[in-house]
């Protein structure tokens, strides 16, 4: 998969996938990710890519003409599967979700800024907006990053068995069960006999009786 994100601060985005999983994604040749400085398709020398807002207000706008640019210039080289937009008023961003854009090929995602794009963008470019909960950032790129690590981790082939997502929370809907490693005892805190028993029927029997107990106390609404 190919991931191209246009933001204004590609600075933020640098560090996230370059560790641990999102690297491995990326040696192994099953994840790209390419940041585009917005401010190539700035409208003037100094580099202006956002305005005043019509009928007035606090806050700055992200212009259509950059960020057209940008999208048809991206959109020369190669078919995107979904142009997504980050916004706290998108689609409430979940495992489902996570799941489908992580079979596509190439995404593009644009990061907002300030009091949001034009909405002119929205209507004709934009195939899916995104919000990754009910709080607001000040810009797109760690909630893009957010996403690209959710969907990067499950493209088929990047987790071995160790890191396998079948046993994630939400996955099936559950939270995960609670695990434990050596030593068994620790300032005579116990690990749950059970899982030292060596009965891998009981064991799972017992992981799914804690993540069902989790899922009604924590999280009620996922069942
Ligand atoms: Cl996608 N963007 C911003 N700026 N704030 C958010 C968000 C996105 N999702 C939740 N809050």
């Amino acid at each position: 998969m190919r991931i191209d994100i246009i933001s204004v601060l590609p600075e933020l985005l640098e560090s996230p996938f370059s560790h641990s999983i999102m690297k491995r994604a990326q040696t192994k040749g099953m994840l790209e990710v390419h940041v585009h400085q917005l401010r190539q398709w700035a409208v003037n020398e100094y580099g202006q890519v956002d305005d005043y807002q019509y009928g007035g207000g606090a806050g700055m706008v992200m212009m259509c003409e950059p960020l057209a640019n940008a999208i048809e210039h991206l959109q020369n080289e190669r078919k995107y599967d979904e142009i997504i937009y980050m916004t706290p008023d998108g689609k409430r961003f979940d495992q489902q979700t996570a799941n489908r854009l992580s079979l596509y090929e190439n995404l593009l995602i644009i990061c907002g800024h300030y009091k949001g794009i034009d909405e002119r963008i929205r209507q004709h470019f934009v195939t899916l907006e995104i919000s990754i909960g009910d709080y607001v950032l000040s810009g797109g790129e760690l909630a893009a990053a957010v996403v690209v690590d959710a969907i990067g981790r499950i493209i088929p082939g990047v987790l071995n068995d160790e890191t396998s997502a079948l046993t994630d929370s939400f996955q099936d809907n559950l939270l995960a069960p609670p695990v434990y490693t050596r030593p068994a005892n620790f300032r005579g805190w116990e690990v749950p006999p059970i899982l030292l028993s060596g009965d891998p029927k009981k064991i799972e029997q017992w992981r799914y009786e804690q993540a069902v107990a989790r899922t009604t106390e924590r999280r009620p609404d996922l069942e």
